[in-house]
């Protein structure tokens, strides 16, 4: 079976981050192909290979899976002994709860703070819709940790789905400096940790382009 994972920058691409971590974690062999972002030619290079002219996608054979929740689940379904999903129904039905809630929404903070993994500075503005979300975001996290994390420093103990959703949000806060509570900040210290993240995060800083709108935040 042929893999490849078409991403985008992998300092700015937050909808990439997610799969990638995801088949990752599944130790699924894939082959990576980025595409950088908002250059001339990214809208047609995208469209050759994903009909929605957006990264993530897989391309499985000659199947492509387009959405970066629908690649994290079939990475969770071809290697169910990493457990890509809480063993617990109750738990697993939350995880999957979280991942759908971070999947379709939090607009306020990903227009107002976009992933800029090499940024180390406040924003210029935190908007109140943003803070609203980041308050909503870390009390999920909080729990999330207290009601199903006892089996490691992750939303439900081991790294799941639910972080790899959570990824870019972790880089979001570290790097506009976010103030957080103890227990947030102990989680995006074992997320930044996590070595597949660690791996993505100085590619990411090593990458030469530069997105002036994402910038701009
Ligand atoms: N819902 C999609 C969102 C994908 C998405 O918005 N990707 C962005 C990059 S992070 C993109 O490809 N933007 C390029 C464009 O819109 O031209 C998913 O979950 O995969």
């Amino acid at each position: 079976m042929g893999l490849t994972l078409f991403i985008g920058n992998k300092n700015y691409s937050s909808w990439s981050l997610r799969p990638w971590l995801a088949l990752k974690l599944a130790r699924v062999p894939f082959e990576e192909v980025l595409i950088p972002l908002y250059q001339t030619t990214t809208r047609q290079d995208i469209l050759r290979h994903s009909p929605t002219g957006k990264v993530p996608a897989l391309k499985i054979d000659e199947t492509v899976i387009w959405d970066s929740l629908a690649i994290c689940e079939w990475a969770a379904e071809q290697a169910p002994d990493a457990q890509l999903w809480p063993q617990d129904t109750i738990a697993r039905a939350v995880a999957r709860s979280v991942s759908a809630e971070m999947h379709s929404g939090f607009v306020g903070l990903r227009s107002a703070l976009p992933m800029n993994i090499r940024r180390s500075a406040p924003p210029r503005a935190l908007t109140p819709a943003a803070q609203d979300d980041i308050n909503r975001i870390t009390a999920l996290w909080r729990d999330c940790r207290k009601r199903f994390g006892i089996g490691g420093p992750f939303l439900f103990g081991p790294p799941t789905i639910a972080d790899a959703m959570f990824a870019p949000v972790v880089h979001r806060l570290n790097s506009y400096l976010v103030e957080v509570d103890d227990d947030s900040r102990a989680y995006i210290a074992a997320m930044l940790a996590l070595p597949p993240m660690v791996e993505w995060t100085e590619a990411g800083k090593r990458e030469p382009w530069i997105i002036e709108e994402s910038e701009a935040a």
